[in-house]
């Protein structure tokens, strides 16, 4: 009886039958096709680094029975406006001009995609993403541009440097010597993913970029398929650390792609860094990704060790530090 309700719920929830990423069918003596049940793990939340606040608001929205597009937005808005989060949103490290530049992408259950790059002034990036992605007929609007559509959209400008990353930056430009630093601390780039009571996935990726990057630079986060890349028939995936990796290797589509061809999260995500690393010498730079597969599944690994990502599953957060390639 509990067997039969639970075979019932697994296909209900519309995870169907899932062993590791994938829906199977197993074929009967009478050539029949037969689905196995495994307990769906959704709804769920899964973010880079240690961001509780931001896992458990995204939790709360998804509790309450909202979709994972607002949870998304809902959690990624904690570390923006956190102002002691010195990678995300107000209080991110400037450029090596001093200019505080934000990128941020969204991706929703229909593969819909909106982005924002280099954009000044205004905190909530991860936000203006979504507007850019539901308002207008383009997916990625730049600098001025995005700026100007924030304003008219009803953000309020603002400016993003705090005196702490104002005091570092000076502190910078001592030397001038650019060396961005492994781990740099436990907040950094907010990558997540959601699962919500659907079973429909969402992503986001929120970062003010590497610290006294040149300006005009844009990394991985808020490029489709590297920061960040959501299909809704197989799971997501995003990353953080450092995006000119991540862009060459277009890390986040990899690992999707792997997914759909049968790996686990975790086994994908292994194989998105092992095609950084195969490539040489990655001793001094850092590249993490997060995966979550339609049952809810998730995984996460990183080059070097340090990297831990949070999951909120039931209300409460996990975070722990991630496996990685370089012990
Ligand atoms: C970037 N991937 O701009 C971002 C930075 C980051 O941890 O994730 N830092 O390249």
């Amino acid at each position: 009886m509990k067997r039969r309700k639970f075979i019932q719920n697994a296909t209900l929830t519309g995870a169907g039958v899932a062993v590791g990423a994938h829906v199977i069918s197993c074929t009967t003596e009478k050539k029949e096709k037969t689905k196995i049940a495994v307990v769906p793990e959704f709804p769920k939340v899964i973010a880079t680094w240690n961001v509780p606040n931001a896992t458990e608001t995204a939790w709360k929205v998804l509790e309450k029975g909202g979709s994972s597009l607002d949870a998304i937005e809902q959690g990624c808005r904690i570390e923006e406006a956190d102002e002691r989060n010195q990678s995300v949103g107000k209080g991110g490290r400037p450029d090596r001009d001093g200019n505080v530049t934000l990128d941020a992408c969204i991706m929703d259950k229909n593969g819909n995609y909106g982005a924002v790059v280099c954009m000044q002034h205004i905190k909530h990036p991860i936000s203006v993403a979504r507007k850019v992605m539901e308002d207008t007929p383009h997916v990625l609007l730049a600098g001025k541009g995005a700026e100007k559509f924030a304003i008219e959209s009803g953000f309020q400008p603002e400016d993003l440097l705090t005196e702490a990353s104002r005091k570092e930056w000076e502190k910078w430009r001592e030397t001038s010597n650019y060396a961005p630093v492994i781990n740099i601390e436990n907040h950094d780039t907010i990558g997540m993913l959601a699962i919500d009571k659907n079973g429909d996935i969402a992503g986001g990726c929120t970062t003010s970029g590497l610290a006294y990057k040149m300006a005009g630079r844009v990394g991985d986060s808020p490029i489709v398929g590297s920061g960040l890349f959501i299909d809704n028939e197989i799971g997501g995936a995003t990353a953080t650390g450092m995006g000119e990796e991540v862009l060459k290797t277009v890390g986040s589509f990899l690992i999707v792609e792997l997914m759909r061809q049968g790996r686990s999260p975790q086994e994908a995500c292994e194989e998105g860094i092992k095609r950084i690393v195969s490539k040489g010498n990655f001793d001094n730079f850092q590249v993490a990704y997060v995966a979550m597969n339609k049952s809810g599944e998730t995984g996460s690994y990183s080059i070097h060790s340090g990297f831990s990502a949070t999951i909120n599953h039931n209300g409460i957060n996990n975070n722990k530090e991630s496996m990685s390639f370089n012990k």
